[in-house]
């Protein structure tokens, strides 16, 4: 991809801190798309401002018509309602399934080669929502990307070993069922249950299902955006650059895992093709029955969404 055009929708806090981290990361030309015109430019200049600190050129252009920005290599989208203080991210479903809908069609039309990433929640349904709608696009969801980040995190931090050395994997659904993969994490190869107590182990799998809801608890009526944006981007970096990095994004399954026609969020090969490959983890037992929950819970998603779409 040569000097990629990124098109981010919505200029909410996600959308904005995706932006500004993928213009830092000088990854292309980035458009940022709202309704609301003035937010947009304002915040695009914003972004602006701060990249000469960086030695970015990655010059962010602010947009209130989806046609002004042309067609995208990549699109990011991240428009919609936020969670909120007693909210499920299925109450969201309702008001950012018309959201997506209503979009469709002009990123059907405009952009038919692009690479789509969707943010907006709840996002795996969401994910099946557009991928349903526009069967031809490549369209994926952010899945547990930022929750496996989330969970290096944690056990770096109880192990108080730099976070470069972890890897981990969270897999299924984002949401209360997502399945920390702790028999497969590691600390430089070494298997953490070697490394940590299984207290230690069950409780850094419990603050990584739990941290999305704990930041929107402590902050009332914002969810957390800093940790998006950052995640957004090195996935955009990974399409952008041709990197082959591994996210767990969520895709519409052919068969990997025995699913079909449903959204899961597995290990992916991220290239400039979009989703390279979906690989296939050994799971045992008790991993499998969680995703055989979370593959139930996107039935019943699916379900909900199709009786709000009947006329
Ligand atoms: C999060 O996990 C709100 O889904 C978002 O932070």
């Amino acid at each position: 991809m040569n000097r990629p055009k990124i098109l981010i929708i919505g200029a909410g806090m996600v959308g904005s801190s995706s932006a500004a981290s993928i213009a830092g990361r000088r990854l292309g030309e980035v458009f940022l798309y709202d309704v609301d015109e003035g937010l947009c430019l304002g915040r695009a200049m914003d972004i602006n401002h701060s990249l000469p600190t960086q030695g970015s050129d990655s010059y962010t252009t602010g947009c209130s018509r989806l046609e002004d920005a042309g067609p995208a290599d990549i699109i990011v989208i991240t428009a919609g309602l936020a969670r909120k203080a007693g909210m499920t991210r299925l109450d969201l479903l309702k008001h950012n399934a018309a959201v997506i809908g209503s979009l469709a069609p002009q990123l059907a039309s405009g952009s038919p080669e692009a690479r789509v990433l969707l943010i907006t929640n709840p996002a795996d349904v969401l994910t099946w929502h557009l991928k349903n709608i526009c069967p031809d696009m490549r369209i994926f969801g952010l899945g547990c990307s930022l929750d496996m980040v989330r969970l290096r995190l944690s056990i770096a931090q109880t192990a108080r070993i730099s976070v470069d050395n972890v890897a981990a994997m969270v897999i299924g659904t984002h949401d209360d069922n997502m399945i920390p993969l702790m028999s497969h994490a590691t600390i430089s190869g070494i298997p953490l249950v070697r490394l940590l107590s299984t207290h230690e182990i069950e409780k850094i799998s419990t603050m990584t299902r739990t941290a999305g809801s704990t930041i929107v608890n402590l902050m009332k009526s914002h969810s957390g955006h800093y940790a998006a944006g950052e995640v957004i981007a090195q996935i955009v970096e990974s399409m952008a650059m041709d990197r082959g990095m591994i996210f767990p994004l969520s895709t519409c399954l052919k068969g990997e895992y025995g699913y079909h026609d449903t959204c899961l969020a597995l290990p992916c090969v991220v290239d400039n093709t979009g989703v390279r490959k979906v690989i296939e983890l050994d799971l045992n037992d008790q991993e499998r029955a969680s995703l055989e929950t979370c593959a139930r819970t996107m039935k019943d998603q699916i379900s909900s969404l199709k009786d709000l779409l009947l006329p």
